[in-house]
């Protein structure tokens, strides 16, 4: 089986010191998680940024910041910052992290509910044209799907020219709104995946460690950290996003998958390294 590449999502848009104390929102406090979670293993970060109050931003001055501070104790990571940014953001100012050439970002595949009112907006249009953006700059999209649908529409557009292969996906289970986190749920998602394509998984919440699991025995890979899930145990809030990768490495020890470098990653996902990344 390929390596397994760990994924830390970080921080997220919604989740607050309030759910977890330990949400990093300041320049150093991302950098601080993004060092944890890579001296643990992780190979990609993925990234959301946030105001000193906690408030997600998608500026990308914002997002400079954060990832020349990451790049001084991470050298060689994958930072993968998100164009998802937080529900009721415009196309315009999602799109700003590509101004600054990333080797990967997300690429949302579809509109759904979000809890309460909120409706996360990705109409077609809009995937095609952040598709389109992300093709011309030579940027891997990793499409996000919460729902089976969304494979479809992603698949469609790859059909069309506007996502290239091989594609790669984010399983994300276990948001209400999407598909729900049960074995059965991954197994589809996972069968309806076209030929050739990788996939990680996010299971939301308590769906994060069987789903995670799951994914080592599947030959997928796998996203952990605060944006996901913020308890390392039922009722106890983690410590850090290093503490949810190291978990993972253990697991995949146990499994006998091996965990893969940044550089082992981005071959496994076709992804160039960028020569300002080796500044
Ligand atoms: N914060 C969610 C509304 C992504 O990063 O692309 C969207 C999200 C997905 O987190
Ligand atoms: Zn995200």
């Amino acid at each position: 089986m390929e390596k397994l590449i760990i994924t830390a999502a970080i921080c997220g848009a919604e989740v607050t010191k309030a759910h977890n104390p330990n949400v990093p929102y300041t320049v150093e406090e991302i950098r601080e998680e993004a060092r944890r979670a890579y001296e643990a293993g992780a190979s990609i970060i993925h990234l959301h940024v946030r105001e000193d109050d906690g408030r997600p931003t998608q500026d990308k001055e914002r997002f400079d910041a954060c990832i020349q501070a990451i790049r001084e104790c991470c050298p060689d990571v994958i930072i993968q910052p998100s164009t998802g940014g937080a529900v009721g953001m415009s196309s315009d100012e999602r799109l700003q992290p590509l101004e600054l050439d990333p080797e990967m970002v997300t690429l949302d595949c579809g509109t759904l509910n979000f809890g309460g009112d909120e409706i996360f907006v990705n109409t077609e249009n809009m995937i095609k044209e952040f598709a389109d953006r992300m093709r011309k700059k030579s940027i891997k999209p990793e499409c996000e799907v919460f729902d089976k649908s969304m494979i479809d529409t992603a698949v469609r557009l790859m059909k069309k020219g506007h996502i290239e292969k091989p594609m790669h996906f984010n399983l994300v289970m276990g948001v209400n709104g999407g598909i729900s986190g049960e074995p059965r749920d991954l197994i589809y998602l996972a069968e309806s995946l076209p030929e050739g394509s990788t996939f990680t998984v996010s299971g939301i919440g308590r769906a994060q460690l069987p789903l995670n699991t799951m994914a080592i025995l599947m030959g997928g890979h796998v996203r952990v950290g605060f944006e996901d899930n913020i308890y390392y145990w039922k009722g106890k809030p983690a410590d850090s996003n290093g503490d949810f990768v190291r978990r993972i490495v253990e697991l995949a020890k146990l499994l006998g998958r091996e965990i893969a470098s940044p550089d082992e990653a981005r071959e496994i996902l076709g992804i160039k390294r960028k020569d300002r990344l080796r500044e």
